[in-house]
């Protein structure tokens, strides 16, 4: 890995290629994964780089959703798991949620080097692959029968539209953490967390360490008033806005 210097002003972003490079090379991250990161990495920049209010409600209701599901997942592709792996376990334990690797970029392979490299990390990962969401092209539809299958709540970093909408179909709520307000999977899920996982993943766990002490009717009362619809419009806002604020200051 190339050695980044700590003061260099874009060190946080440098680093997380650095990470998904070396994803790459140990066969975690697909090369999409790149290009795919590449997209996120111009709309993070016009957000600011950091987290807005629209997606610290949509992180709260995604918390309170977890907190409250029967049969919640964390679905983990190979961005995810190279870029917030710590943050996945975390998670995983406060909620009480099971974590299962679903790749678009399918061989058994690589289920299987994904799966040993979140497991460094103190988690136990479903890969059985033994069930399949009718109604899928791709290879996501492949899932555990522990896992997404019977699900209730599925978290879906970096997703793709198609899987967004079968999910949907296959009666579960979706929550996608995607830094695109405008993707099919943006307007897809119920919950859609535009913010950098790298951000998002923190600061959910840090809602769930004092969550997960609250009684079932406040967190429904969040879920209930929780408007997707809202916070998607107010993401394409606050850019505009933020473009706006920069443009006046050429
Ligand atoms: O590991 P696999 O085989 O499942 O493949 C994973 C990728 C990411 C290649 C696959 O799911 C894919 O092609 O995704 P898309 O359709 O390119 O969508 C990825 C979305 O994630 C885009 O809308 C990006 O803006 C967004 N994104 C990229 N990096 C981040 C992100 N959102 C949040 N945080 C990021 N760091």
């Amino acid at each position: 890995m190339t050695e980044i210097p700590r003061t260099h002003p874009r060190y946080l972003s440098l680093t997380m290629r650095e990470r998904l490079v070396e994803g790459v090379r140990l066969g975690v991250t697909a090369m999409q994964g790149l290009i795919a990161h590449g997209r996120g990495e111009a709309f993070d920049y016009i957000l600011g780089e950091k987290t807005r209010d629209f997606a610290l409600k949509a992180e709260r209701a995604a918390v309170a959703m977890m907190l409250l599901a029967k049969h919640p997942v964390i679905s983990v592709n190979g961005n995810a798991a190279v870029l917030v792996p710590a943050d996945i376990a975390r998670l995983s334990k406060v909620v009480g949620a099971k974590v299962e690797v679903n790749v678009f970029h399918y061989s058994p392979e690589r289920v299987e080097k994904i799966k040993n490299y979140l497991e460094k990390f103190g988690m136990e990962v479903l890969t059985a692959c033994d069930a399949v969401l009718e109604g899928l092209e791709s290879a996501r539809r492949i899932v555990d029968s522990r896992g997404i299958y019977v699900a209730d709540v599925v978290l879906v970093p970096l997703e793709d539209g198609d899987r967004c909408e079968i999910l949907k179909k296959h009666g579960k709520k979706v929550i996608a953490i995607d830094l695109n307000p405008l993707s099919r999977t943006s307007r897809m899920a119920d919950i859609t967390i535009v913010d950098n996982i790298v951000r998002a993943l923190p600061n959910m766990v840090r809602m769930a360490e004092e969550m997960k002490e609250w009684d079932r009717e406040g967190l429904e009362k969040i879920v209930e008033r929780y408007d997707n619809s809202e916070v998607l419009a107010e993401a394409v806002r606050e850019i505009k806005e933020h473009l706006e604020k920069v443009a006046d200051e050429f």
